[in-house]
């Protein structure tokens, strides 16, 4: 079925960028698991595919997909979430500057802080809760403005209206990673980003099977760029793991339901419960920005962040007992996960950058999936007992 961006998201999600398999019908794209396609003559190619580095028809399928779910033109496959970070850096040339939200994955930090730095990439660390600290920022050296919303792990949630007009008033291109909403919960491009970067080990992934990255984007040249690098560096995913995204992302819109109906149940358990000192949630109105998530996104997602009373010890006590929740790193999965970021996901941001943004010792992150919310949140009452 030919889709348009007039069809709604869950008729998008399952036949955008799909046909029937022209020589046998199939309704499931096939995994074309090939790394090479026979000529005719030197130079002479049957369709579109000479060598699947530089594009698979499995992944041709899920780039076009992921393109309609963000309201983009061009989608491009990575394989990783940070690959695909990377090749939005090969943009930039030593001497240039970008402003970093303050609070990203470590994962992020760190490739900013420590690979692109010493190509000559300076990175300076801004708040962007407030977009005019955003425009103070600004030089002419400023070519790129990234920022993360929700952000990991304090689930801050950035203006992208706004920060997107700073950073144009200054010159300088936006990139938003919507890993944590997910295409179903906010579209960047919409908001004037000009890219949105996914981890799709996440959400659109949705069970913690496989590792990848997207782009996706309007601009035919910015397009044409990243291409070329993709082609390039070659930092390309698995034909196996194209069509398990591309399987995943069918059921992106009800998993996402799920994810944020249970999502807000466990954020208002966990709010009034005595060991807990602060519950952060965008769906809860003492959320510091509540209005512009309501804002800016469709739903409030399936991340909570909460700080216990007890620091270390009551964090390390209550990782050790959950029972449904796993303790492990990554999120977006069916199953619900849990994990301390300052040992876990961020222990590569430098303590004292920690600190200042509060990913303390009682922080915890929950990853709440979309099995029965009764059962997650006795898992939760026991393991707090
Ligand atoms: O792991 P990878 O697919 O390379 O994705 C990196 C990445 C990018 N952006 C965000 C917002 C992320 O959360 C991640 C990965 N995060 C985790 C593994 C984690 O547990 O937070």
């Amino acid at each position: 079925m030919k889709t348009s961006s007039n069809h709604g998201f869950g008729t998008r999600a399952i036949h955008a960028g799909q046909q029937p398999d022209p020589t046998t019908g199939a309704i499931c794209t096939p995994i074309y698991q090939t790394s090479t396609f026979v000529q005719s003559s030197p130079g002479v190619i049957k369709g579109e595919y000479d060598y699947s580095r530089a594009a698979n028809p499995t992944r041709d399928a899920l780039q076009d997909n992921l393109a309609s779910l963000e309201g983009g033109k061009y989608g491009l496959c990575f394989s990783s979430g940070v690959a695909a970070t990377g090749v939005v850096l090969h943009l930039l040339s030593s001497g240039d500057k970008v402003l970093l939200c303050d609070d990203v994955y470590g994962g992020t930090n760190r490739l900013f802080h420590r690979v692109f730095a010493q190509l000559g990439i300076e990175t300076v660390l801004v708040d962007m809760t407030d977009p005019d600290r955003v425009t103070e920022a600004m030089d002419e050296r400023t070519k790129l403005v990234w920022v993360e919303t929700p952000t990991n792990p304090t689930l801050k949630v950035i203006d992208i209206e706004r920060v997107s007009e700073a950073a144009h008033m200054g010159g300088a291109i936006v990139a938003v990673d919507n890993t944590f909403a997910s295409p179903y919960l906010q579209n960047p491009l919409a908001l004037g980003a000009d890219i949105v970067c996914h981890s799709t080990t996440k959400y659109i992934g949705g069970h913690s099977d496989a590792i990848g990255g997207a782009l996706i984007v309007n601009d035919d040249e910015i397009h044409q760029r990243l291409k070329f690098v993709q082609l390039s560096e070659g930092a390309v995913p698995g034909i196996m793991e194209c069509f398990l995204f591309l399987r995943s992302t069918k059921t992106l819109h009800v998993r996402m339901d799920r994810h944020c109906e249970n999502a807000m149940k466990v954020a208002e358990y966990l709010s009034g419960h005595a060991a807990i000192e602060k519950v952060v949630y965008p769906g809860l109105k003492s959320h510091p920005q509540h209005d512009i998530a309501r804002k800016q996104m469709r739903g409030f997602g399936g991340m909570v962040t909460i700080y216990l009373k007890g620091g270390l010890e009551a964090s390390r006590k209550m990782l050790e007992r959950v029972a449904i929740f796993g303790l492990a790193e990554s999120l977006g999965g069916v199953e619900s996960l849990i994990e301390h970021p300052a040992i876990m996901t961020h222990a590569s941001v430098p303590a004292e950058q920690r600190a200042k943004l509060g990913i303390s010792d009682g922080l915890v992150r929950l990853s709440v999936g979309i099995e029965d919310a009764d059962d997650l949140i006795a898992d939760l009452k026991q393991s707090l007992a």
